[in-house]
């Protein structure tokens, strides 16, 4: 089976420090998160930034500190995200693409995210794609739902995204589609040939369709930023949640790919 890919969402945009303790807030705790989460087995760093309180920002020079401290802690492909927080602008969400990590998210459609709307009209993706492209960072499209497919294959209509892409699905946000197999094989279905792709669930959906994904040869997204949990009431470290996949890919005999190896799968390099 080909090696898996785990990318580490280590803390995401809406977590407060209050609801976990394991959140990496500042520059050097992304590095050592990224440093402990490689030796455990992942391959791809997803980076999110918070300022000193622990607040969500779009600062451009905080994004530069922290690929600068993961890189100096470890060998992870570093994707940014472009979806930043709810009500964020397009400006904010591309600022950090100018640091050109190698891989940075495109969320393929708008969404509903709890009682909130996360906002990507064929406008604002339109606009993000370029910024990734005008940088040369590889896009990791992602899919909150099954709509979000269509619009990616509609966007490679219009010109702006040639295919195959790597592709994440978002599975069980509420609001979005549900975290069931037949949903993610439907999804798997519908890609364009010669897609890789991963899979995050969110909260206690995330081992189920991780377990899911390592069967069918697909790659997984764990980490806080999806689920602050390792059981029941017992908060998680992410390092911890990677090397939980670590073990049940083990159990498959599927091999894990390491960095180098992920950016050769993922035609990075
Ligand atoms: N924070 C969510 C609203 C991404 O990173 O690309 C969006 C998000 C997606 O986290
Ligand atoms: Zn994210």
């Amino acid at each position: 089976m080909e090696p898996l890919i785990i990318t580490v969402a280590a803390v995401g945009a809406e977590l407060t420090p209050e609801q976990t303790p394991h959140l990496p807030i500042t520059p050097e705790q992304l590095g050592e998160t990224a440093a402990l989460c490689m030796a455990a087995g992942a391959a791809m760093i997803h980076v999110h930034c918070r300022d000193d309180d622990g607040r969500n920002t779009s600062d451009a020079a905080r994004f530069a500190a922290a690929l600068a401290a993961i890189r100096e802690r470890s060998d992870l492909i570093v994707q940014f995200t472009t979806g930043g927080a709810i009500g964020m602008t397009v400006a904010q969400r591309t600022a950090p693409l100018q640091l050109r990590p190698e891989m940075a998210t495109l969320t393929c459609g708008t969404v509903n995210f709890g009682d909130e709307v996360f906002e990507n009209s064929f406008p604002i993706m339109r606009e993000i794609l370029a910024e990734i492209v005008r940088y040369g960072v590889r896009p990791e499209l992602e899919i909150f739902d099954a709509g979000h497919v269509s619009n990616a294959k509609r966007l490679a209509r219009d010109g702006l995204l040639t295919f195959p892409q790597h592709v994440d699905f978002v599975l069980g946000v509420p609001g979005a589609l549900e975290a069931s197999v037949r949903n993610l094989v439907f999804l798997v279905d519908a890609l364009p040939a010669g897609c890789t792709w991963s899979v995050a669930g969110i909260g206690r959906d995330q081992l189920p369709v991780a377990t899911v994904a390592i069967a069918m040869g697909g790659h997984v997204r764990v980490g806080l930023e999806d689920n602050i949990y390792y059981s029941r009431g017992r908060l998680a470290r992410n390092d911890e949640l990677v090397a939980r996949i670590a073990r049940i890919a083990g159990e498959f005999g599927r091999p894990l790919a390491t960095p180098q190896a992920a950016r050769t799968m993922l035609r990075l390099v």
